[in-house]
């Protein structure tokens, strides 16, 4: 495996890797949640070809949507196109992609005698390698261009919609969950849990250079459910994962965690392995360098809303931005993902904005 890696393309652009681990980068590295998506009409053209998850277990097609957006702007990083509920379908979940409505399971959990229903984790990876051979093949078409990032859901995230079924605004099915079965609950964690520690062990082993873990989810658990709850998996999955790569004798990579909504985790999860802590717009950025220390790198968090802005005013955000997280330690997002509708120019402006004022 070892050999495997040293086979992909030399890196270019390792702005990404090097603030991830503390070092000094000549620009700060900017890229933007979901930057391949329907904001780009060539996203757009190759989505009315295929259905959500044709294109996800499609590697040529995953490559192809995972590289338009660096065709057109100066990112420092790739993100493999995939969804994190590739996981729970790989338990055995159905899962089917809307169009206007997102994702839904047309029979989610009911409750603690569904778990019944689970696959054993240890069988998810080999069901997944198809999202590996995407990987490979885009560390190959990127041709060092920029680091490819590989993803997963968080556990409590995945754990939502395995019960929700769908996006909720209250959360209520699955947190009732967690207060009338905790012990179920504690089991359902487990069980994603082992399966998302293998499913990113190999991605690492098939080329990912960065792994962020989204806990997307993580605003509907206040401290307390967070602690018990959320804070553990998280834990097990960058000790594991950390481990499990060395032991293979593969290159340590940085690994992120993004607690959407979760500002009250920030100095515990500040305490964890991970290297970068990612942050949504609602926390400022003074206030989380205090919180989870000197030590760790911080990613994001303009308001996804304000690419709504014209470029001018987008240019001033960043500049502010900029300024207050400093270039150090830094890598520069939005605070949560790139809606539809949004002009790709301004996302132009984003990317420009972040390299001039961050310059050295
Ligand atoms: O460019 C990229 O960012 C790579 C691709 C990517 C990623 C990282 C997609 C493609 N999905 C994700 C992660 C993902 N998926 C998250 C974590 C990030 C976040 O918080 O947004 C979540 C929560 C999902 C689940 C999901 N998939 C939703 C949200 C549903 C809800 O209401 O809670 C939706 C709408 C999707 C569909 C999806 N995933 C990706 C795309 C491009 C789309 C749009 C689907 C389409 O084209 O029809």
């Amino acid at each position: 495996m070892a050999e495997k890696k040293s086979e992909f393309p030399a890196l270019k652009n390792d702005r990404l890797l090097r603030a991830a681990r503390g070092e000094s980068v000549d620009k700060v590295p900017v890229w933007a949640m979901r930057q391949a998506g329907r904001y780009l009409p060539e996203f757009r053209e190759v989505r009315a070809q295929y259905d959500f998850f044709t294109m996800c277990r499609t590697p040529e097609v995953a490559c192809q949507v995972t590289l338009q957006p660096l065709d057109r702007f100066p990112l420092d990083a790739a993100i493999i196109f995939s969804d994190i509920l590739v996981v729970p379908q790989a338990l055995g979940m159905e899962v089917q992609m809307k169009p206007g409505e997102g994702p839904v399971f047309p029979s989610p959990l009911s409750g603690p005698e569904d778990l019944d229903r689970l696959c054993n984790p240890k069988d998810v990876c080999a069901k997944l390698q198809y999202v590996y051979d995407a990987i490979t093949l885009t560390r190959h078409k990127l041709d060092g261009r920029a680091p490819l990032i590989g993803f997963c859901g968080a556990p409590w995230t995945i754990m939502a919609y395995m019960i929700e079924g769908k996006g909720s605004k209250t959360m209520s099915n699955a947190k009732c969950w967690l207060y009338r079965h905790p012990e179920a609950s504690h089991r359902l964690l487990k069980t994603i849990t082992d399966a998302t520690i293998a499913y990113l062990v190999g991605q690492v082993k098939a080329g990912a250079q960065l792994l962020q873990v989204f806990e997307s989810h993580a605003e509907h658990l206040g401290p307390n459910l967070f602690q018990e709850f959320a804070l553990p998996y998280l834990k097990r999955i960058c000790d594991e994962v950390k481990d499990q790569v060395a032991a293979l004798g593969l290159q340590d990579i940085p690994m992120t965690v993004f607690p959407k909504g979760g500002h009250f985790a920030l100095r515990e999860l500040g305490r964890l392995r991970y290297e970068v802590v990612g942050i949504d717009w609602t926390v400022d950025p003074i206030l989380a360098r205090q919180l989870v220390g000197p030590n760790k790198t911080l990613q994001g968090n303009l308001d996804p809303c304000a690419l709504y802005a014209d470029p001018i005013q987008i240019d001033s955000s960043v500049k502010e931005m900029v300024e207050k997280f400093g270039c150090e330690r830094y890598i520069a997002n939005l605070g949560h993902g790139m809606y539809p509708d949004m002009d790709p120019r301004h996302l132009a402006a984003f990317v420009e904005a972040v390299h001039t004022h961050s310059t050295k």
